[in-house]
């Protein structure tokens, strides 16, 4: 008696043996932090995509394009389970397989573990290479050897899933008892992917509100630094304006992570090792209880577009880099200092850069315990030097003695990555329409940001105007942006474009070459419309 499965109901068991596939996956990615296989898919293709490319698809889709992202691969993967159903099917025919009808035969769930296990032999030499995980994960990060458990069991499940659900679908039963088969094999394990991944979620919900609750307590007004000096965080700044200090909820959030990493503090520790004398390991205490050292400092991502948002002002304490790296004695040889982190990203900063004693190991912000998406429990702050290599997560601190380069250097982009002079309009917001008051004064300011060159001047043009200087506000620190405004009386009521340019602390005006950020940030100056209403002309 041969079997003869309608197709949909082939596609629809893949699909189905697909969710439960992915369950696995996030289960094990929210109990063991083992990464699932859909990201390290994407990480694999993000490899092949040029920076310009990524750049761009950043600009139109912004921080959703990694969330869409993400759903498309889960939808191509329950889609594949689809397809991989009905392949299931032309392989039984070919075998000559029977199915047998009195359901959920050892026999035909054999078949679908040794299905399962055929498919993730394939995967050992297609996918996981693609996705960076090595051949059969055998180069996974985390224990090598739960990422290749993980693999089999899902691929196992994948198989075992499908027979479960497709048979037992044989032609001598009637259509409505096939039928109320079909619904109850199906629906039991769909119910359990569904409970699966429903528990994930709670799971990563309940961790994340843990981790708040435990480590962020709010922001206070003052922090006491262990050198005694206290800085104050939220500074009184120009009215109107975006904040001079950009408080933790609101600062912008870049990693290359789908699902970034939460870090127990009590398995982690910082380790120093690589070219020094004495290999260190710190735990969270052991580095808290350190003497630190507090600053202002503005942290901007390269890929932020001229007029962007990816930029923020912190006042962040910590660790100096240098001295740990003094405590461990760097050997002679040295090049660069390693920075690998809990998500896997790599980066380095120079020798040099490592002795510039504002580079911190920073394990606050703003006052609070430094926020899980900013990089808990601590995190690289290096002056001068683009988002990028301000690593968070950080697990490891590693002198090597050549030139190292970085996740992002792999990938095309800058490994200077020093700040380019920088200058933005928030008000008037582009495109906005500004009702002039009585007096007709309107409103023009906003930031600018020159890394630890600080700067001197900013200056303003209407449409085809004179550059007006604007007035600077109180810079917080060597390393922080200033605000910055002025005032304009719009003779009449019309559309405008409005120009900014800064110039930097060494004199040196900033970079008028309109530029895309990718490869080493963007360049060109700030220009918005705005249209004024509110006047009458010839006046009142
Ligand atoms: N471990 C780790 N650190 C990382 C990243 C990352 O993906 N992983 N992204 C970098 C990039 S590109 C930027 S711009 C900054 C952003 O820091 P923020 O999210 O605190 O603003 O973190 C950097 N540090
Ligand atoms: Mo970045």
């Amino acid at each position: 008696m041969q079997s003869t499965v309608p197709w949909r109901r082939e596609f629809l068991s893949g699909a189905i043996a697909a969710v439960a596939f992915l369950a696995i996956y996030f289960v094990a990615r929210f109990i063991w932090q083992i990464p699932a296989l859909p990201e390290a898919v994407i990480e694999g293709i993000l490899n092949f995509i040029p920076p310009a490319l990524f750049e761009a698809v950043i600009q139109l889709f912004g921080s959703l394009a990694k969330t869409l992202n993400f759903y498309a691969i889960l939808l191509g993967i329950v889609g594949a389970g689809g397809l991989l159903g009905l392949l299931y099917g032309r392989l039984l025919k070919l075998l000559g397989a029977v199915e047998n009808s009195s359901g959920g035969t050892p026999t035909a769930l054999l078949y679908g573990l040794g299905y399962g296990g055929l498919l993730w032999l394939i995967h050992g030499v297609t996918i996981s290479p693609f996705a960076e995980r090595g051949f059969f994960g055998l180069d996974a990060p985390s224990p090598v050897i739960a990422a290749v458990a993980i693999d089999i069991i899902a691929y196992l499940a994948f198989g075992f899933v499908l027979a479960y659900v497709r048979q037992p679908f044989v032609v001598e039963m009637s259509d409505t008892a096939s039928e109320s088969v079909l619904s109850r094999r199906s629906l039991a394990p769909l119910a359990a992917s569904g409970l699966a991944l429903g528990g994930a979620y709670a799971l990563k919900r309940s961790f994340a509100a843990q981790a708040q609750a435990i480590f962020n307590e709010p922001a206070k007004e003052t922090t006491l630094s262990a050198s005694g000096e206290s800085l104050p965080i939220f500074q009184q700044g120009f009215e109107g304006l975006e904040p001079l200090v950009t408080p933790n909820d609101e600062f912008y959030v870049i990693s290359k992570n789908t699902i970034d990493p939460t870090v127990d503090v009590n398995d982690w520790s910082l380790t120093i090792t690589g070219m020094v004398d004495n290999k260190m390991v710190l735990d969270y205490d052991a580095l808290t209880a350190m003497p630190t050292q507090q600053q202002y400092a503005t942290l901007q991502c390269i890929s932020n577009a001229v007029g962007g948002d990816l930029i923020g002002c912190a006042l962040w304490e910590g660790v100096p880099l240098w001295n740990l790296l003094l405590q461990a004695g760097i050997q002679p040889g040295v090049k660069d200092i390693v920075l690998h982190a809990a998500d896997g990203y790599q980066e380095s900063i120079p020798l040099e850069k490592a002795q510039d004693p504002q580079v911190l190991l920073a394990f606050r912000m703003n006052g609070a315990i430094l926020p899980n998406n900013h990089g808990f429990p601590a995190r690289l702050i290096v002056p001068n030097i683009y988002g990028m290599k301000n690593v968070k997560w950080l697990t490891r601190i590693e002198p090597v003695d050549h030139d190292f380069k970085g996740f992002w250097q792999q990938r095309g982009w800058s490994d200077e990555a020093i700040y380019k002079t920088m200058s933005r309009i928030d008000a008037p917001r582009n495109g906005a329409t500004v009702s002039a008051k009585v007096d007709r004064e309107v409103l023009i300011g906003g930031i600018a940001f020159a890394g630890n060159r600080g700067i001197s001047k900013v200056e303003v043009r209407i449409d085809e105007g004179e550059w007006k200087e604007a007035e600077l506000g109180k810079v917080l620190s060597l390393l922080s942006w200033v605000q910055w405004k002025t005032t304009w009386e719009p003779p009449v009521s019309a559309g405008y474009t409005i120009r900014v340019r800064a110039t930097d602390g060494t004199g040196e005006l900033q970079d008028e070459t309109e530029l895309a950020p990718a490869p080493n940030g963007a360049s060109g100056w700030h220009t918005i419309s705005s249209r004024i209403s509110g006047i009458s002309d010839g006046q009142n």
